[in-house]
């Protein structure tokens, strides 16, 4: 054994430098108070239609919008220097839900990364809901565009009305090896 544990030790350091996943409290299991908002490790959510629920011993984010409106959260990282791709996944169950005037206008998990001057670079990227769902899981693999400098990624109820559930929320970066 005293020849094994520092040899295991190496290669599950090795294995961890590969991907590091961003999102903090993505599968909605801390019982701690928000700091930024009623969602520990997101910023922002209206505390009258977001909430974190607790079923069959599995906790994760509920945005109930019983009329047209809005609620988001939000997790936000500066971009470092050999970012390389992100690999996204999260899991959506929709309830009820109504899209607003235009397709855009649903649920989702919105990821955008945005140059310096705050402009969205390498385009819009989302996972939305279309219609009523149950548990679906939702993936994308994107490369970083060269001039990004941060990264926000959002879970979205925007201007439409429903029951939309997140759990699993990640965002696994590679780096340029
Ligand atoms: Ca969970």
């Amino acid at each position: 054994m005293r020849f094994l544990l520092p040899l295991c030790a190496v290669v599950l350091t090795c294995t961890a430098a590969d991907t590091v996943n961003l999102i903090v409290n993505g599968d909605f299991s801390s019982t701690d108070a928000g700091t930024e908002g009623p969602v520990q490790g997101w910023k922002g959510g209206d505390g009258r239609y977001v909430s974190v629920i607790d079923e069959d011993k599995n906790r994760f984010l509920r945005i109930a919008m019983p009329e047209k409106g809005t609620a988001m959260l939000l997790q936000k990282f500066t971009v470092e220097p050999g970012w390389q791709r992100i690999d996204v996944s999260v899991k959506i169950r929709a309830k009820g839900m109504t899209i607003g005037d235009e397709n855009y206008k649903t649920g989702m998990l919105q990821y955008a990364f945005r140059n310096a001057k705050g402009e969205v670079v390498g385009g819009w990227s989302k996972r939305r809901v279309d219609a009523d769902q149950d548990w679906t899981p939702m993936t994308e693999s994107i490369e970083v565009p060269a001039d990004a400098e941060n990264l926000q990624v959002e879970c979205w109820a925007m201007d439409c009305v429903g029951t939309f559930d997140f759990d699993d929320v990640k965002v696994e970066l590679t780096k340029k090896p």
